[in-house]
């Protein structure tokens, strides 16, 4: 008897998504030397996307500084699935799911995404945070696309079935120039307040997922400079400054949280095994371990 627990990124082309995966693999590469418990990728595309992302920081590094961001990971697969497994001594105890889709599927409410949602155990959606910050409200519209992503949400968790996910976690990529002081971090969560309160409120008002708030930034090497012609923000390469991933690895601590949530506290026959097996108690460690490894102070917070 064996539950995937299935996690779907959402979010409009090129906000971050996919790069937001590969950032996590090379954090988890570092969680998982310490110690018998792991999370372990076990399908062949997230070695492909971990390389990929290598070469790409190799590529961004040589960049000349304040030289326009070239390059990028474009999605052209409706799905892509990477699988992982959570280890202990060596032993599979439980299984966990990120499904990567092309940012088209969420423009366009693609009714497949919105089935593949519902079904889920929790969503990742990630929102541009260059495009919030700087750029127009319809721009915001047409790039992060607010209101298609409330449709689809309150499709998923309005649809008078009894299956959807225990947690949405908006995710803010692109937030190297939002972060630096405690007054930057602070706009920045006001600003998504502001521009995402009715989604918010919204999902007050339906059964109940978790709701929280992150900010991350997938390169740190990198930070905006000015809106292109179209109105669009375009990124330099920073002088002096390593491809380092800064707070990546939030998102999964809020997966694992919800994970050990469920495990205690559900009442189904085959989550009453695991609590059994004590697997909530070697997630709690594992989670622990990430957690205070990831350099505070960050933006991270529970709306809901
Ligand atoms: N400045 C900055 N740029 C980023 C960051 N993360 C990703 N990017 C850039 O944003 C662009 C889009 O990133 P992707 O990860 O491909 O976006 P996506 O959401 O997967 O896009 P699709 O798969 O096409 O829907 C790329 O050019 C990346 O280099 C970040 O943290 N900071
Ligand atoms: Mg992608």
């Amino acid at each position: 008897m064996e539950r995937i627990f299935e996690v779907v990124m959402i979010g409009n082309t090129a906000v971050g998504k996919t790069s937001m995966l590969a950032a996590l693999s090379m954090e988890l590469d570092s969680y998982n030397i310490s110690g018998d418990v792991s999370l372990e990728p076990t399908t062949h595309e997230f070695r492909i996307l971990n390389n990929q992302w290598t070469d790409m920081g190799r590529k961004i590094e040589a960049q000349e500084p304040f030289s326009p961001l070239e390059g990028g990971l474009a999605g052209q697969l409706d799905f892509v699935e990477h699988k992982f497994d959570f280890k202990v001594d060596g032993e599979t105890e439980a299984r966990v799911l990120f499904t990567d889709t092309r940012g088209g599927m969420t423009g366009d409410l693609d009714e497949r995404l919105i089935q593949r949602v519902n079904e889920a155990f929790g969503v990742f959606c990630v929102v541009d945070a260059s495009v919030l910050m700087e750029c127009s409200d319809s721009t915001n519209e047409r790039f992060n696309c607010p209101k298609v992503v409330k449709r689809l949400l309150k499709e998923v968790y309005t649809d008078g079935d009894d299956k959807q996910p225990k947690f949405v976690t908006f995710v803010l990529t692109k937030c190297e120039k939002y972060m630096a002081t405690a007054n930057d971090r602070q706009k920045l969560a006001e600003k998504f307040l502001t521009k995402y309160d009715n989604i918010v409120d919204m999902l007050c008002n339906v059964n109940w997922p978790r709701v929280y708030l992150v900010a991350i930034q997938t390169m740190g090497c990198v930070s905006f400079y000015k809106l292109n012609k179209e109105g669009l923000p375009m990124f330099r390469v920073l002088p002096e400054t390593e491809f380092k991933s800064k707070d990546c690895a939030i998102p999964l601590v809020i997966l694992l949280d919800s994970l050990i949530d469920e495990i205690e506290n559900s009442k189904s026959i085959w989550v009453i095994i695991l609590n059994l097996l004590g697997i909530g108690k070697n997630l709690r460690d594992y989670k622990e371990r990430i957690w205070n490894s990831i350099e505070k102070p960050s933006l991270s917070e529970r709306l809901v």
